[in-house]
């Protein structure tokens, strides 16, 4: 449970006294963003500079416009403060800080009072490509741009709301998976050809060239009972990705009462990542050679 990792307390300088032990119930901290070293930017740098070298005919026409409109850029981590000055003008939406990952019913509070809960903290040089936890690249490059469309921002407080009320029920493991497959891993259909929105791609530099351009993943269309059936991969490349048609298909979600769904789940068989189904919409029809070639974990 990475989660209860996170408390352990094992990353981030976190002294074993503090383990597990937040200062505030809600597990903000400060971002403390005047204590960042040199090194620290310099990595924010790197990730910043080879990623925006992919995003052009990659990244959504929002993903886009959202980096546009926030101060953010090559030359240091932002600064949360000023990008929740921006964001609460858009979409009234803030970016807090966090140690790491937190435990999910703090993640849901927040995220149902339109707070994005940010790592402060960031990888090291020689992890570039490693994560165990999200931070502050991840979190903010990947996140805060699309927080700044209006149905993304009033999905993802969605999710917040039904995540406390999928708890309740005991279906917050079919609910992650909407979670993951859109917010984190989401595909949208543009005019000009596929784009990527989730900021589990956007932040990955050899995600956002597999999701969208290797002939080895599942791409199909977006079926939320599907999706809620459908195990996935946190350890590597995802082995399907779903398409919506654009955005608003998130917000209509957000006004979808789940309770029934989640009731038919029962009789339904939980699906692998890499299955292809006679109903599925077939996109893309992985060829499965990257999976193939790894052993399974
Ligand atoms: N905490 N900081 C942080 N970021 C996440 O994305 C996150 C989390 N805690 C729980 C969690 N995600 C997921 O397990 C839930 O979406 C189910
Ligand atoms: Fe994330």
């Amino acid at each position: 449970d990475l989660a209860a990792e996170a408390a352990a307390g094992a990353r981030h300088g976190l002294a074993a006294g503090e383990a597990g032990r937040p200062e505030r119930a809600d597990w903000t901290i400060d971002q403390g963003w005047e204590r960042y070293t040199a090194q620290e930017h310099a990595v924010w740098k790197t990730l910043y500079e080879r990623q925006m070298k992919l995003l052009p005919g990659r990244a959504c026409d929002e993903f886009v416009q959202g980096m546009r409109a926030l101060p953010i850029g090559a030359d240091r981590i932002p600064d949360f403060r000023r990008l929740s000055e921006v964001l609460m003008r858009r979409t009234g939406w803030q970016v807090v800080a966090v140690p790491g990952l937190v435990p999910d019913e703090v993640f849901f509070e927040h995220l149902a009072h339109r707070r994005f809960p940010a790592g402060h903290f960031i990888r090291q040089p020689q992890e570039l490509d490693y994560l165990q936890e999200p931070d502050v690249f991840h979190d903010v490059f990947g996140h805060v741009p699309m927080l700044m469309n209006p149905a993304i921002a009033d999905y993802i407080q969605a999710y917040g709301e039904g995540g406390l009320r999928a708890q309740r029920l005991g279906r917050l493991t079919n609910l992650a998976r909407v979670y993951w497959y859109t917010v984190e891993f989401g595909l949208l259909r543009q005019r000009e050809g596929l784009r990527l929105y989730g900021a589990g791609i956007a932040s990955s530099y050899t995600e956002s060239v597999f999701a969208l351009d290797s002939a080895s993943p599942n791409r199909l269309r977006f079926d939320l009972e599907r999706v809620m059936r459908t195990r996935y991969r946190i350890d590597d490349f995802q082995e399907s990705y779903f398409v919506i048609d654009d955005l608003d298909q998130l917000l209509e979600l957000s006004r979808i009462d789940f309770a029934p769904l989640y009731a038919r789940l029962d009789q339904a068989p939980e699906l692998e990542p890499g299955d292809v189904l006679p109903g599925d919409t077939v996109l893309h029809r992985g060829d499965g050679t990257y999976h193939a070639g790894r052993a399974k974990g």
